[in-house]
């Protein structure tokens, strides 16, 4: 490796001031990470990706269509693909796992503007992937997120549901109009909360109201190309896109080296 890239490599590590709030807080946004050529080469291969999980969603000798509560889900394989609800299907709101669609996306999970940061949150070297997702929100089109921690939708199928932080890549520039993301500021050090119990088949996966304080919510408005790291324990959401504006982001997520991902099971360690 030349100095250079160790050099550039050792740039983006966390400042202990940085760790120090990721510690406190939850989160931590490092801002137009990305220059704008790269967010629009990112937003190519993100736009190519969503219109082969399209296309091969409606090649239903191999896809697997269900609906929950009311929304429309596709797998291919170990690929799931959810729709908006109606009148806004066939616009997908989630792919997940997204990057093996576009090398491009591919090439992203090795990025050491992802992975220092990572490498210093997990306290290793040795990181492996755990999932990753496109979130689109359509302009008018795309709907929110309800409050909700990750970790919950993950202990079934991990054992250190601790030690999977995700950073986000915005990809448009995102304002509370087209639903910027949201976390309630140090709703992480609770742990695995309790979930609603409305009857619905996803309600277990929101987070009960009554035990994190709204008050405590930061709106994440931040231009295109800029990270948010968060830990998998926050309590996060957004609100619907009513902008004419998109607001598309990647959400990745990495943990120790050597463990299967969340859904091929196979193991991707990081370079
Ligand atoms: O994209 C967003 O605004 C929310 C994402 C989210 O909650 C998630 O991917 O778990």
């Amino acid at each position: 490796m030349t100095a250079d890239i160790q050099a550039s490599q050792a740039n983006h590590r966390l400042s202990e001031e940085e760790f120090r709030h990721y510690r406190a807080q939850g989160f931590l946004v490092r801002e137009s990470q990305f220059d704008t050529p790269e967010v629009n080469s990112l937003v190519s291969a993100v736009e190519a990706a969503a219109a082969t999980a399209l296309a091969r969603s409606e090649d239903l000798e191999n896809a697997r269509p269900y609906v929950l509560d009311g929304k429309r889900f596709v797998d291919l394989d170990h690929i799931t693909v959810q729709f908006e609800p109606p009148p806004f299907d066939p616009a997908i709101k989630v792919i997940e796992p997204v990057c093996e669609l576009h090398p491009r996306l591919d090439t992203l999970l090795d990025d050491p503007r992802l992975t220092d940061p990572i490498r210093g949150i997990l306290g290793s070297e040795a990181i492996g992937l755990w999932t990753n997702k496109l979130n689109l929100k359509r302009p008018r089109a795309g709907s929110g997120f309800g409050w909700h921690q990750d970790s919950p939708y993950w202990i079934h199928d991990c054992e250190h549901v601790d030690l999977l932080p995700n950073v986000m890549v915005v990809l448009d520039a995102a304002s509370r109009v087209n639903g910027c993301f949201e976390v309630i500021r140090g709703s992480h050090r609770e742990g695995c909360l309790p979930g609603t119990d409305d009857g619905t088949q996803l309600g277990g996966f929101y987070t009960d109201p009554r035990r994190f304080d709204l008050a405590s919510a930061v709106a994440l408005e931040v231009p295109a190309g800029s990270l948010v790291f968060f830990d998998p324990h926050i309590v996060h959401g957004s609100a619907p896109n009513t902008s004419d504006q998109p607001r598309r982001a990647l959400v990745i997520t990495y943990q120790p080296a050597d463990h299967p991902a969340l859904k091929s099971r196979r193991i991707h360690n990081i370079r």
